[in-house]
């Protein structure tokens, strides 16, 4: 009994330094905006492709951001692509009234984004900076990117097993350029088929 519950703790404390390292205190809470902004929506459910993903503290519009490698894996995740129509600093913020994810976390990567080489071609992440634990990328991050390019965001999740509808509302001057299909989204797939 004792040497199961200094197990547990062992466990516990082993674990914290991890979490509290990639979970920080939630004080940024960036709302969409009530105006008539573009969105994109999708669903994440048991039939979603999973990933171990990544997490960063850092922004990079050349695709080159620093990333850590999460505790959490096999997080499903969605792709939508996007573009921009200048180069002033974009938004991307989940809908609290239209995501029934509890935890989503959100990652810009430059486009293309490989599921199995998360750490490439990042933007930008975030966890928490929208209402309550859903994810916003907001101006304050200083995000600008190329118009006439594509960029992915990758909508996910803190832990996995996490489901649910998310819609995500776009700055005004970023667009939709239409869900991406994983398929055409691994490196590893084209390589497999050209081989
Ligand atoms: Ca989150
Ligand atoms: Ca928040």
């Amino acid at each position: 009994m004792r040497t199961l519950k200094s197990l547990i703790m062992m466990s516990l404390a082993l674990a914290l330094p991890a979490m509290a390292g990639e979970k920080g205190v939630d004080t940024v809470d960036v709302k969409p905006k009530l105006a008539s902004f573009q969105t994109f929506s999708g669903v994440l459910d048991s039939s979603s492709p999973v990933y171990d993903r990544i997490y960063s503290t850092s922004v990079d519009g050349d695709c080159g951001a620093p990333t850590f490698d999460s505790v959490n894996d096999g997080m499903a995740f969605d792709i939508q692509c996007i573009e921009v129509t200048d180069a002033n600093p974009i938004e991307i913020v989940l809908d609290p009234a239209l995501t029934g994810i509890t935890d989503t976390v959100l990652t810009l990567y430059c486009d293309p984004f490989d599921p199995l080489a998360p750490s490439q071609n990042v933007v930008a992440f975030d966890d928490d900076d929208g209402m309550g634990t859903l994810s916003a990328l907001s101006t304050a991050d200083d995000i600008r990117l190329v118009p006439g390019r594509e960029y992915w965001v990758v909508i996910s999740t803190y832990g996995a097993g996490m489901v649910g509808a998310y819609t995500v509302q776009l700055g005004d001057n970023v667009f939709p350029c239409g869900g991406v299909a994983v398929e055409g989204a691994t490196w590893g797939d084209l390589k497999g088929m050209y081989r």
